[in-house]
């Protein structure tokens, strides 16, 4: 099956912010889920780079439309690279391939007689990009949108003749229940074309910072309106007008949007491809608004929160969970840090993580790390059963476009994994040399968690894929069909012991107004989060580390060669340390409160050694400085005599 799926192009008047960043961590979410499920995937994303408020947002920054353009939309790809967004395509509607997609298209609808030239006069928002009616109007005045002051605007223009598929567009919702999801939003639109919809100007004369007419038309006063040129993306991608080479992807399966742009996707969208005679998309899918404080965050009104810093500070993939289970598909939500924060402790590190911290606890002790599932029919058909209704269910919340529900029925598996350890006490059963029972306990648990993570891949891709790791396969769409589909249970295998993968998090780590400083503070405070971590998933018996555990984390002395400030940082020294191999670290540690630069050089610190490579600021920090805190400050952890660097702890 082709499944095309698609983000909006974002504008290039400014960075992405965490609203951008929902839109296509859900889209990434459809994509890695289809693929998972064998499906020929093919995910766009891109950045709509035309029009009036690129222009200006330009000249504003003394740049060249192009130049910024090209700026601005690097960060956004930047961004999706680092956050490893599986998108397939990237288009920029400046690129070649897209600006003759377009006018092809345009000629086409000409041809259709659905394009012909009139004069335009009307209320004119210049960052909406768009004409409004009268009556839509503010005090007779403001964008209804974003409420700004529109201007009166009077042009010739081509028009298309949206009037002339009102009908086949209402009968296209009508006998499409589920073109726009959620259903609820499905209403306002038909109400909105009942109301009657006017022909849509598509030419503007005002600037010329947009795509020219098709030669034929011998017209160069007139670029496109950007909306055209933007929703053709969908099919130019593909090749439309081109070389069609990708077209057997369309119709998309599903567009998802945000509910300002809904409009333009859910009527104007099908009514040019109704003319070009092309199928329409499956399902239109529009989310709600993240808010900051209560008011939509937007690029304009300056309140965003910077994505990767979010991620910086709590770690991406977090970040993805929480923004898909927090709110509904389709309604607002507000970002907050305390929830998130609650999301991390409970759903993720007590629930998720706490599962693995016991399997890995109670099979190194009762069968060194080794984990069979060969007696878990015999004692535990229940729960398996109850397990596979579970995924069974899973399915249907991604067709209807419910990711909050999708992990909310997905965490159930987590509940009976512990609550199955609750209830047949495996260390009892050890005690009354019931070894089979407690083992098939233990198995029981870990396939539970094995057929979790692969249902939460898509949302979580890492960290799953190190949980699939520990058990010893790998999440493709074969262990998909396997293990969720076919039911199947794992084979016998020796769990690795990885460590905390959800340290708890006991206070916001960004600050509100400057999200940037508080990143910084992630680092010095995350070791004894991950203390804390362990003490909170102790059961019975499981309290106490192996030592091998503790030797996982490796720790030197190290000697601090170099220490500068981070420029823009009140919290981050950047350290070059030498941790005895060949070319020293570089590490940053947030401490700038409590020491300066100088009185570091030369002097010996404890580095853990082994932490996955991290970036903050930009930065590459390649290790963590151990430092002890309490309410008289910070002080660092150091040799009582000093050690060749690179001497190890313990
Ligand atoms: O609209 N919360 O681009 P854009 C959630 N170029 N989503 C938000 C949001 C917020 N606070 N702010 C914006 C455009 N978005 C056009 C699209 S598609 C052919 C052309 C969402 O960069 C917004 O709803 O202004 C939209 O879906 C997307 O970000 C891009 O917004």
């Amino acid at each position: 099956m082709k499944n095309y799926i698609t983000t909006p192009i974002y504008y290039v008047n400014g960075e992405a912010h965490i609203g951008h960043a929902y839109t296509t961590f859900i889209a990434d979410t459809l994509a890695r889920y289809g693929r998972l499920k064998g499906e020929d995937v093919f995910f766009l994303t891109g950045t709509d780079e035309h029009g009036q408020k690129i222009e200006e947002s330009a000249k504003k920054n003394g740049k060249s439309t192009k130049e910024f353009a090209d700026e601005i939309s690097a960060t956004f790809r930047n961004l999706w690279d680092d956050f490893g967004i599986s998108y397939d395509k990237f288009i920029r509607t400046t690129d070649d391939y897209h600006m003759q997609g377009v006018q092809h298209a345009f000629a086409k609808m000409y041809e259709k007689g659905d394009i012909y030239k009139g004069d335009y006069e009307g209320h004119y928002c210049v960052s909406c990009e768009t004409f409004f009616p009268e009556t839509q109007l503010i005090d007779g005045e403001f964008c209804p949108d974003c409420g700004r002051a529109t201007s009166i605007v009077k042009e010739e223009s081509y028009f298309f003749n949206l009037s002339k598929y009102e009908k086949p567009l209402l009968e296209y919702y009508e006998s499409h229940p589920d073109f726009i999801l959620p259903r609820s939003k499905r209403n306002e639109v038909i109400n909105f074309v009942k109301n009657g919809l006017h022909d849509l100007s598509v030419t503007r004369t005002s600037f010329t910072w947009g795509v020219a007419l098709p030669e034929s038309f011998n017209d160069d006063k007139h670029v496109m309106y950007v909306w055209l040129d933007a929703l053709l993306n969908y099919i130019t991608a593909l090749g439309y007008g081109k070389d069609e080479k990708d077209m057997g992807y369309w119709p998309a399966q599903m567009h998802l949007v945000g509910k300002d742009i809904l409009r333009f996707h859910a009527i104007y969208w099908p009514a040019f491809l109704m003319s070009l005679d092309l199928p329409l998309p499956k399902h239109i899918g529009a989310h709600g608004w993240w808010t900051r404080d209560g008011e939509k965050m937007s690029k304009s009104k300056g309140n965003v929160v910077s994505p990767k810093e979010v991620s910086e500070a709590y770690g991406l993939e977090n970040f993805r969970y929480f923004m898909l289970r927090e709110v509904p598909f389709g309604q607002d939500g507000d970002f907050s840090q305390r929830a998130f924060i609650d999301r991390i402790n409970s759903d993720l590190s007590n629930d998720l993580g706490n599962l693995l911290n016991r399997i890995i606890g109670m099979s190194g002790k009762y069968s060194e790390f080794h984990i069979d599932s060969v007696d878990v029919l015999k004692y535990h058909t229940k729960e398996i059963n109850e397990a596979n209704i579970i995924l069974d269910s899973l399915d249907e919340y991604i067709t209807n476009l419910q990711p909050h529900r999708y992990l909310e029925e997905l965490w159930k598996l987590f509940s009976i994994g512990n609550k199955a350890i609750e209830e047949h006490a495996p260390w009892v059963k050890m005690k009354e040399d019931k070894k089979d029972e407690a083992l098939a306990t233990v198995a029981l648990v870990a396939n539970v968690l094995a057929k979790a993570a692969v249902a939460l891949h898509p949302v979580m891709p890492n960290t799953t894929s190190t949980v699939a790791d520990a058990f010893g396969f790998v999440i493709d769409s074969e262990s998909y069909k396997a293990i969720v589909l076919e039911k199947a249970l794992l084979k016998p295998f020796v769990i690795k012991q990885v460590p905390p993968l959800f340290p708890r998090v006991e206070e916001p780590l960004m600050q509100d107004n400057n999200a940037k400083e508080e990143a910084s503070a992630v680092e010095v405070k995350a070791e004894p989060k991950k203390m804390e971590a362990k003490k909170e998933t102790t059961v019975e018996g499981d309290n106490l580390i192996e030592i091998g555990q503790f030797f996982e984390t490796a720790l030197k002395i190290g000697t601090v060669l170099d220490a500068t400030e981070v420029p823009k940082s009140k919290k981050l020294i950047q350290l070059r340390v030498d941790v005895g191999e060949e070319v020293p670290r570089q590490i940053l540690a947030g401490i700038r409160e409590f020491y300066s630069p100088e009185e570091l050089i030369n002097t010996q610190v404890c580095v853990v050694a082994n932490l996955k490579p991290a970036k903050l600021m930009g930065l590459l920090s390649e290790g963590m400085l151990l430092a002890a805190k309490d309410e008289d400050g910070l002080c660092l952890i150091r040799p009582e005599k000093p050690r060749k660097a690179g001497t190890p702890i313990g």
